[in-house]
């Protein structure tokens, strides 16, 4: 049975999902979601997805969303990359949840709002603020890698492959990785890893006018 992805190339959510999937090197089936034509707003989607997001994952009869959930569900699967003890349970749980509020959410939107929303639509003004939030984000993270090699210490975990999900897509908009060496050289680690592919690379969409 394989794994299916509801995905699209331009997604950081989705690809938190594709690249544990490659790193582990298990075979997976995209679906493309015409994100861009507005298919995640669709009562068809709504039926696979009611909260109208990408990534959603399936595995035979079993269909969840969410990428921290997803996440969590093939460290298990896999028994890699998940958590050793409770606390370390805890400590990725923890950065999951300050990546989806503060550090995706913040570089998602800035970055959507910069490349995707028609021009009319951009407000520079709102951009500026969050990629300012962002920037504070990558700060947090930056110090948390000053003296550790992936978020948990010295193995990688879904808290590393989830806060990095945006950052591969950092030289598209202005937001300069360079104030952030830990930050740097840890995004470096983790492309480093067998099996590790650039998201435009891993799922299909790019450039936008290819399916
Ligand atoms: N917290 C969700 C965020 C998913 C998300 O916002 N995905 C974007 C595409 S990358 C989306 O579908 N946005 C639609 C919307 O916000 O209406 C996750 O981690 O899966």
């Amino acid at each position: 049975m394989t794994p299916t992805l509801h995905c699209f190339a331009q997604s950081g959510n989705a690809y938190k999902v594709a690249l544990t999937l490659a790193l582990r090197d298990q075979p997976w089936t995209p679906i493309f979601v015409e994100f861009f034509a507005g298919a995640a707003r669709t009562d068809a989607y709504r039926a696979v997805n009611e909260m109208g997001e990408v990534p959603t994952y399936t595995e035979g009869a079993l269909r969840l969303t969410q990428s921290g959930v997803i996440l969590d569900h093939l460290a298990r699967r896999h028994s890699r990359f998940g958590p050793e003890t409770e606390a370390e349970r805890q400590e990725i749980l923890r950065w999951l949840l300050w990546d989806n509020h503060k550090l995706t959410a913040n570089l998602a939107t800035g970055r959507f709002m910069t490349l995707f929303l028609p021009e009319a639509k951009r407000n520079a003004d709102i951009i500026a603020f969050l990629l300012g939030r962002a920037r504070a984000a990558m700060g947090v993270l930056d110090a948390r890698l000053a003296n550790r090699d992936f978020i948990l210490g010295p193995r990688l975990t879904i808290a590393d492959l989830s806060c990095a999900g945006y950052l591969y897509f950092l030289d598209e908009i202005d937001l300069d990785i360079a104030p952030f060496p830990h930050l740097a050289a840890w995004r470096a680690r983790i492309a480093a890893l067998p099996g590790w592919a650039h998201p435009y690379d891993l799922m299909p969409g790019h450039p936008r006018d290819q399916g």
